[in-house]
């Protein structure tokens, strides 16, 4: 079939139709990514975060000339906290707790400069925005609709960090039914142990979560599409 992109991918071949499938890219946000910001003043190195947005970018790229639905996701909360749990608002290290101020504004508030998503990858005019103040992208956004209301069937996976919010927005959407796909080379973690956990996690027992391939497999996939 004309549409039919075979990915070689993990545990086994991921099969897609770019008119079913949407490019679902993880809280690249300025806090997360850039040196002085939230994450680095957890204590991250958040050079290991940055090391991606290259990739991330070329995936971008490749799914835009496919001319695949493209969502973006901010974890972000509104400013009067009111859609923030106390129990998350409490996990924090007292002072970089989300609401209070931080290296580039309030942290993990929509609207302040380190809860924008980094130049690089700034989402283009058409593509979806959704903040989400959970760590999954379905959580209380209108993710689910959107999809539905297109015919999206297959999800792509890459973002930030591997474990926490690109992990539990893939269960998520697995849960929901969606054919999903972890781009390797386009996903990081602040501990890159648990990046690699997570893959196997995913791809074990014949796909529980869904597949893992790189962005190179996918790419090729593409062919001349991908330009
Ligand atoms: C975290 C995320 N790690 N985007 N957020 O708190 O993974």
């Amino acid at each position: 079939m004309k549409n039919l992109l075979r990915v070689q991918a993990q545990p086994y071949a991921y099969a897609l139709r770019p008119e079913t499938a949407a490019l679902v890219m993880i809280d690249m946000q300025r806090d997360f990514i850039e040196p002085g910001g939230f994450g680095e003043a957890l204590g991250n190195d958040v050079s290991t975060l940055a090391a991606i947005v290259p990739a991330a970018a070329a995936l971008l790229d490749i799914a835009r000339a496919l001319g695949m639905l493209i969502v973006h996701t901010r974890e972000s909360h509104l400013p009067d906290l009111s859609d923030c749990p106390p129990s998350k608002r409490a996990r924090g290290n007292p002072g970089l707790r989300i609401g209070d101020p931080g290296p580039m504004g309030r942290i993990l508030v929509r609207g302040e400069y380190g809860n924008a998503i980094i130049p690089a990858l700034a989402p283009l005019p058409g593509e979806i925005l959704i903040d989400k103040p959970g760590k999954g992208a379905f959580h209380a956004t209108p993710l689910q609709q959107e999809l539905q209301r297109r015919g999206v069937t297959h999800l792509i996976f890459a973002g930030v960090t591997t474990e926490v919010c690109v992990q539990t927005s893939m269960r998520e959407a697995n849960d929901r039914g969606y054919e999903c796909l972890l781009i390797e080379d386009a996903t990081a973690s602040y501990f890159p142990e648990f990046k690699e956990a997570t893959l196997a996690m995913i791809r074990a027992q014949g796909g529980i979560v869904g597949w893992t391939a790189t962005l190179e497999a996918l790419r090729e996939a593409a062919g001349s599409r991908a330009v």
